[in-house]
């Protein structure tokens, strides 16, 4: 799938039109970045809906205009996109991963581009090696400090991929595969299988009987950059978004065992295998074999390994050895939160603030897939880079959601919120009269996040206890390989959360993912309630939420652990003060 690629080119065509500074209008350059939010968000592959709709079906996704439709078309039909090639003379640097490093803009960027040369992340690390940044005008030791800080930070991922970028690709190639007519079966195994927020490679099972004509059709895929083994039953390829895939061809009668085994976690198989010997059978990736060395769990299924073994089938996100092969033996597997339980979405944007949609075509787009209520949550003040609200902006907003509410018949209903931002000393930046007003009121950290732990959780604590708070929105603030959480402790926090009835959200955001599924598990163990949220800046983000439910899944949680499971009457009850 092209669309990472192709997303990093317009985010590179803004940086650059940016820098080329007056020349080009600040619109042209928002005009790249919307695009690129799009299209690397776009949980499909831009190349289809190309071949099959053409510029005009391009142009029928958010923010892609007519210019930008066409470099669509031009880099699908050549592999060249000539306006990046053009800027790309002039600016001859890796702009799209120096600005990966925290705190690394495009400007400054160039400017070690202009005084020394440096085009890359690794010519980056030898000037700071030889303390040659620290001599430049606007730079000194403490910027060399923070860049060191964020390539570390960077570097800590062991060049791990977001789930949110991993999972489309592997479902592109999974159905390029099913439509090549050459397997009779692909399954998506490993990590992605179990959803979990960082993907190292990606594993895709297949059944085919024409296994190499499947390995040469891989291979020839464009999404491949280089192949790395090949054989009729294994081959492993370097795709062109920077991961490995590898495939296996297994026969039927294996498929069930292989898709256990490629599944994992490690852990859990080594578990397993355990159980196996114990009564005195043996695990493989091949099956489950008796004494006689006959396949005792022969089939395409998996349940039946689990079941020869003594244990009920469970959910890939639960297979991490947390202990779920002892309730899977006992019987006692809870009933994991499904996508289909989620009646709405309290945790979205318009062009109120930040968004790019209006409050009409997100309400359009949430009933279109079945959604019951979304809440409105534009940004409070003290985001001023959104364009925040006030006390008498919030007042219009919620004017205007009532108008929205009263067209809309009742298909669905917009609930008046605001994301609130919780100030240094605990209280909110609107008046109480405002939050009054809102049906619920989530709650964020957004500025001064680099407080000490004590007064950080101070600060949580208090927003808590204040009264106003429901939903403590993406509560350690990371950024999955991008910026640490604030200092929080957690256990403080959860204690509060509990006694004053607070609601903590799992942001759907690929890269938040916020609360994680371990802290998730350990908030569930204060008996706290959760709310799934895609934190949508637009429509195409609504199809963020399965990354959120994926972490439920993996925390355990169940339908009743989560507030957004709830009618719209129900729900609102639950969230009142
Ligand atoms: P990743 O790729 O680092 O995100 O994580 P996984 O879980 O996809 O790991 P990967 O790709 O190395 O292996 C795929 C699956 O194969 C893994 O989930 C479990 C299984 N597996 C790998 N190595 C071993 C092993 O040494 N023993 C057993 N029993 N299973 C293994
Ligand atoms: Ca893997
Ligand atoms: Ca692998």
């Amino acid at each position: 799938m092209i669309n990472t690629k192709l997303a990093e080119m317009l985010n590179e065509i803004a940086d650059m039109l940016e820098l080329e500074g007056e020349k080009y209008s600040r619109f042209e350059v928002l005009a790249y970045r919307k695009a690129a939010v799009t299209i690397g968000s776009l949980q499909e592959d831009v190349e289809g809906i190309y071949r099959k709709s053409g510029v005009e079906g391009l142009m029928e996704l958010p923010g892609i205009g007519k210019g930008i439709a066409g470099s669509i078309k031009e880099y699908i039909e050549t592999g060249k996109l000539s306006k990046y090639e053009m800027l790309k003379k002039k600016y001859p640097l890796d702009l799209a991963n120096l600005t990966k490093i925290q705190g690394m803009g495009a400007k400054k960027a160039f400017k070690l581009y202009q005084n020394l040369k440096i085009k890359d992340v690794n010519g980056l690390k030898k000037a700071l090696e030889q303390q040659k940044i620290r001599k430049l005008e606007g730079f000194g030791e403490q910027s060399e400090e923070q860049i060191k800080k964020g390539i570390a930070l960077l570097e800590s991922g062991g060049g791990r991929m977001l789930l949110g970028t991993a999972l489309p690709e592997a479902e592109a190639i999974r159905d390029k595969l099913v439509k090549s007519g050459l397997i009779e079966k692909a399954v998506i195994g490993g990590s992605t299988r179990r959803m979990r927020e960082t993907v190292g490679d990606l594993d895709i099972l297949l059944m085919s009987s024409k296994g190499e004509k499947a390995m040469d059709f891989i291979t020839s895929l464009p999404e491949v950059e280089s192949v790395l083994v090949k054989g009729p039953t294994k081959t492993s390829v370097r795709l062109k978004i920077g991961l490995n895939c590898d495939f296996r061809v297994v026969p039927k009668e294996s498929f069930g065992a292989a898709l256990q085994y490629f599944t994992g976690n490690k852990d859990h198989n080594v578990k397993l295998r355990e159980i196996a010997i114990k009564k005195r059978l043996k695990l493989s990736e091949w099956g489950l074999f008796d004494r006689k060395e006959k396949n005792v769990a022969a089939g395409e299924s998996e349940e039946q390994v689990y079941k020869v073994l003594g244990l009920d089938w469970m959910e890939p996100e639960m297979r991490e050895d947390r202990g779920e092969i002892d309730l899977a033996q006992q019987h006692r597997l809870p009933a994991l939160i499904k996508g289909s339980d989620i009646k709405g979405d309290l945790h979205v944007h318009s062009k109120y603030t930040d968004g790019a949609d209006t409050l009409e075509e997100l309400a359009e787009a949430a009933a279109r897939l079945g959604l019951k209520y979304i809440g409105m949550t534009d940004h409070s003040k003290s985001e001023y880079i959104t364009g925040g609200m006030g006390d008498k902006e919030y007042e219009k907003y919620f004017a205007a959601i009532d108008k929205v509410n009263d067209k809309l018949g009742g298909k669905i209903k917009l609930l008046k919120s605001g994301e609130v931002d919780i100030l240094k000393d605990g209280s909110f930046d609107v008046s109480d009269k405002t939050l009054d007003q809102m049906d619920y009121v989530l709650g964020a950290i957004h500025t001064s996040t680099k407080m000490g732990r004590d007064e950080m959780t101070k600060r949580v604590v208090k927003a808590m206890e204040s009264g106003y708070l429901n939903i403590f929105a993406h509560p350690t603030e990371r950024l999955i390989n991008e910026r640490n959480p604030i200092a929080l402790d957690l256990d403080k926090v959860f204690e509060a959360a509990k006694k004053n009835n607070v609601v903590m959200e799992i942001d759907s955001q690929p890269s938040r993912l916020d609360l994680s599924d371990e802290n998730a598990i350990k908030a569930k163990k204060y008996g706290l309630k959760f709310s799934i949220d895609t934190d949508a800046h637009r429509t195409s983000h609504f199809q963020y939420m399965r990354y959120g439910v994926a972490v439920a899944k993996r925390a355990w949680l169940t339908k009743i652990d989560v507030v957004n499971t709830k009618e719209t009457d129900e729900l609102l009850k639950l969230l009142k003060k």
